[in-house]
């Protein structure tokens, strides 16, 4: 016998496949598997207000961007993942230029910043904007003072003898933030000069640590007296009550945009769409302060925290996203970190 159907469910399943955001309304399945390369808290956040929304269940990775890029391209074959979610730019457009991500045009493009839009226009719509943040570093004040070092305000300053052993960053190939900085020696010294600025500072490293959060946290705790991270890390840090004071560095420096992309081959297509387009929406974007996550974010209407860094007052680089994004120049520079500086003795 034919299942007489409830006309105000046809009316609204009729309303929903006729809306911009029509890829939720279709989804059969009722998981969601997210990399994901912001801060533990503000993964945890997302993924709880994503199921208290829709209803769809998420299982959540947190990985380093550069780890979860390799964990991509492992994969790629028999994709586990279905959405990529926050961490720095360049391995997102080196996963886009690879193949390893969707392409995917979400109705919320019109609402994101131009720098955002950027982002996705660049990379053909495998990814997008999701937030800005400028790179820096921040100082245990007291531990500073205690040993009679005046006040750091350039990148020049860390590699003077006084700093041996008291600067902590992450390692460029499981970290994005690290690159991030490699990326910008380059571009700001020039190749050469870069590399060079890259190995004095090695003389000063206590350690290589795998996330590019990491650094800030230990300054904060006294563990090393520098920490070099994103400004807003180190922003968090400072308010939560830790003795830092963040730099932007005098010599100028360069940012990320932090980037969100669908895995190519995604399991749960539909529901990956849904995840995207609410990734984007402002409100979406307003929760990040709950997790004392202080970026700039890429929709226009959302809230800029307070506490977030302006990038107005940042010198910043004209960073070459395009280039430094590059699967030949990202895979070139690790190689050549790798080669030359990480080999050194300190
Ligand atoms: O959430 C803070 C943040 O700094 O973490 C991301 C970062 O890439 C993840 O850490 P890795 O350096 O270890 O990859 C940034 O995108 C983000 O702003």
């Amino acid at each position: 016998m034919m299942k007489k159907l409830n006309p105000v469910a046809l009316a609204l399943a009729a309303l929903a496949s006729a809306s911009p955001f029509a890829a939720s309304a279709q989804s059969t399945s009722n998981e969601l598997v997210v990399y994901c390369s912001v801060q533990e808290e503000w993964c945890r956040e997302m993924a709880t207000t994503f199921t208290r929304t829709t209803g769809i269940k998420v299982a959540m990775t947190r990985k380093s961007s550069g780890e979860t890029y390799a964990q991509l391209k492992a994969e790629a074959a028999n994709p586990k993942a279905d959405v990529w979610w926050g961490g720095t730019g360049d391995p997102h457009l080196q996963a886009a230029e690879e193949g390893l991500t969707e392409t995917y045009k979400s109705p919320r493009l019109s609402e994101l910043q131009d720098w955002a839009l950027r982002q996705a226009e660049q990379s053909k719509y495998r990814t997008v904007g999701i937030y800005a943040g400028a790179l820096g570093y921040s100082y245990n004040e007291p531990m500073l003072k205690r040993k009679g070092i005046a006040a750091p305000k350039c990148w020049a300053d860390l590699t003077k003898p006084e700093y041996k052993g008291e600067v902590q960053v992450a390692d460029p190939n499981s970290s994005g933030t690290s690159y991030t900085m490699l990326a910008t020696m380059v571009q700001l010294m020039g190749e050469e000069k870069g590399f060079a600025y890259m190995k004095a500072l090695h003389r000063n490293i206590n350690q290589y640590t795998k996330s590019g959060g990491a650094p800030a946290r230990a300054a904060a705790t006294g563990e090393s007296m520098v920490g070099i991270t994103f400004i807003h890390d180190a922003v968090a840090q400072a308010v939560g009550g830790a003795p830092v004071v963040s730099v932007a560095p005098c010599e100028g420096t360069g940012y990320e945009i932090g980037s969100m992309s669908i895995v190519k081959g995604a399991k749960n297509m539909a529901n990956a769409k849904r995840w995207y387009d609410f990734a984007l929406e402002a409100s979406t974007q307003a929760l990040a302060v709950n997790a004392k996550s202080y970026q700039v974010p890429s929709n226009k209407k959302a809230p800029v925290p307070k506490e977030a860094p302006k990038l107005s007052d940042v010198k910043l680089i004209n960073y070459d996203f395009a280039k430094y994004g590059s699967s030949a120049e990202r895979t070139r520079l690790l190689a050549k970190w790798d080669a030359e500086v990480k080999v050194l003795p300190k």
